[in-house]
């Protein structure tokens, strides 16, 4: 009930909405992830190299020295697989046809030049025209920034730039609201230290028509409302991108305080290459309407090549959401907490049409978890393919589970690797619900002293091609057996046991290489490979 309490703390902003659109086209489950919308911020490179998992190092930004952390390093290649694209980032240098500066030394009624400077963003914002630039300049600016219709919307083409230079330093001053509040389309926010000071406000909001909106290069930080950014209102189109946020922390109530949360209404929301971390909720949740509000969940979401790590709850938590991807992301940091299990990413209530792809995930308690708290209607249409979970532990009194299924309808969990864990793979135990028509394929599995723990709500189960560690245990309804008695009972054929010989990130040696079967995802060589990576492309 996180949404209940976050909505009678007052701290959600839920105001008049109109209905989304209920008849908005669904994926094909089986087809790969929508790419992401084109970022005007930050386009794609055209290299033709496909980006590394993890957050992307864009020089002159604040993520760029980020991956350099201690444990944080990229994984080495090989990289995503084909048929898998997340877009590459580059810096980038616009040109703009007029500029308005902005200086703590300056004065409103001033021109707003170089030499004149305005004092405050509220007076140079107002000023501004589509394909002009408001400079920021170093220093400390005590107000609120609200683009709504005191400014006017940028275009496509021409967008309006909020440019801080040195990293002016937001802080909130006297008032109520966000720190920065965006209602307008086109609009880049780019380089400033949004600094709550533990008050308990959302840095940044997005709400409305804000189709082609920026926030990017940003730090976020020491914020105690429901979340770092948060889009609410219908927002449609708002790109979250290579910002810095960490240490949102409430300690009342839910103590829920988030990286960015993702709330009803909302549309086609891109977070993108962004570090998030130690906050008392989760890096990226995206809220279904559950407890506190009949309004339709937020569709289309998607989070790629972002750094999340070390939050009291989760890595990425989808409630109630449609549409959405979750990919290319590097996560870990996660143990059992008062309202947590140290689950990495947890999909549930009734999310539909969720894609969990080529992730790097480890140092949890549970890698991935499907289903658990629901209302309504299981989660359906999720896909866990191609991810990398490894080095889930107990410790804390965690499960280490590398996947749980405990609830949902028709979820495919193909051509991972999970290695080092407790329990590989847990399914069907029924909480809530039957995990109907699971699809387990092309998964390899290394180093867990229990390969499958089977409860007896999986009707429907196909399980294939996968590799297991030679002389691996699987528990059917809590009785330990050995590959050969599961795959009678189960009905699988194909399934084998021996070694993976796993190499430098993840490779699979020869028993899994061309020995998969055909899941419909691109491969190289005769045939696809068992696990995360596909060899030979
Ligand atoms: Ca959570
Ligand atoms: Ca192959």
């Amino acid at each position: 009930m996180l949404g209940a309490t976050a909505h009678a703390d007052g701290l959600f902003p839920l105001p008049n909405l109109q209905p989304g659109n209920p008849s908005a086209p669904t994926p094909d489950p089986a087809a790969p992830a929508p790419s992401a919308p084109a970022t005007p911020g930050a386009p794609a490179a055209d290299s033709g190299a496909e980006p590394p998992l993890g957050v992307q190092p864009v020089p002159n930004t604040p993520v760029e020295s980020l991956p350099e952390h201690a444990d944080h390093a990229n994984i080495a290649e090989p990289g995503p697989q084909p048929g898998t694209k997340a877009s590459a980032l580059a810096a980038v240098t616009p040109s703009f046809t007029r500029e308005w500066v902005v200086s703590p030394s300056g004065n409103d009624a001033g021109d707003g030049s170089a030499a004149q400077p305005f004092r405050t963003i509220a007076k140079a914002i107002t000023q501004a025209n589509p394909g002009e630039v408001v400079r920021v300049l170093a220093g400390t600016y005590n107000e609120r920034i609200l683009l709504a219709d005191n400014v006017k919307p940028g275009t496509a083409e021409a967008k309006i730039t909020l440019q801080g230079e040195g990293r002016p330093h937001l802080i909130p001053g006297n008032g109520g609201g966000a720190l920065v509040q965006v209602r307008r389309p086109n609009w880049v926010i780019d380089g400033f230290d949004i600094d709550v000071q533990g008050q308990a406000f959302f840095g940044v909001t997005f709400e409305g028509n804000v189709q082609g909106s920026v926030l990017a290069n940003s730090e976020l930080h020491h914020g105690g409302g429901g979340a770092g950014v948060t889009t609410f209102g219908n927002a449609t189109g708002a790109t979250i991108e290579n910002n810095h946020i960490h240490d949102f922390v409430r300690n009342t109530g839910n103590k829920d305080s988030h990286g960015v949360v993702v709330q009803p209404t909302s549309h086609d929301i891109t977070v993108r290459n962004n570090d998030i971390h130690d906050n008392s909720g989760d890096s990226v949740q995206c809220l279904g309407p559950e407890g506190f509000s009949s309004l339709p969940p937020a569709d289309g979401l998607v989070v790629e090549n972002n750094h999340l790590y070390g939050n009291r709850e989760n890595a990425v938590d989808i409630k109630t959401c449609h549409n959405v991807a979750i990919r290319n992301n590097r996560m870990h940091q996660f143990r059992p907490t008062s309202t947590a299990k140290g689950d990495v990413v947890v999909v549930h209530y009734s999310a539909q049409n969720v894609t969990v792809e080529d992730n790097e995930i480890y140092d949890g308690a549970k890698g991935i978890s499907v289903g658990g708290n629901h209302e309504g209607p299981l989660p359906t249409g999720i896909i866990i393919r191609r991810n990398r979970v490894h080095d889930i532990t107990t410790e804390g009194g965690g499960e280490g589970t590398g996947i749980r299924l405990e609830n949902s309808n028709g979820t495919v969990v193909v051509n991972n690797t999970i290695a080092r864990v407790a329990t590989a793979l847990i399914i069907g135990h029924g909480t809530g619900g039957p995990t109907q028509s699971p699809v387990v394929q092309n998964n390899i599995v290394d180093a867990a002293p229990v390969a499958v723990d089977l409860g007896g709500q999986a009707p429907g189960m196909k399980m294939a091609a996968n590799l297991f560690p030679a002389g691996a245990q699987f528990k059917q309804n809590g009785a330990l057996q050995g590959l050969d008695q599961f795959k009678a009972a189960t009905g699988d054929t194909t399934s084998t046991s021996g070694p993976s010989d796993l190499g430098e990130a993840f490779a699979p040696g020869a028993a899994a290489v061309d020995k998969g079967t055909d899941v419909g995802l691109p491969f190289c060589g005769a045939s696809p490979d068992i696990g995360a990576v596909e060899l030979g492309c």
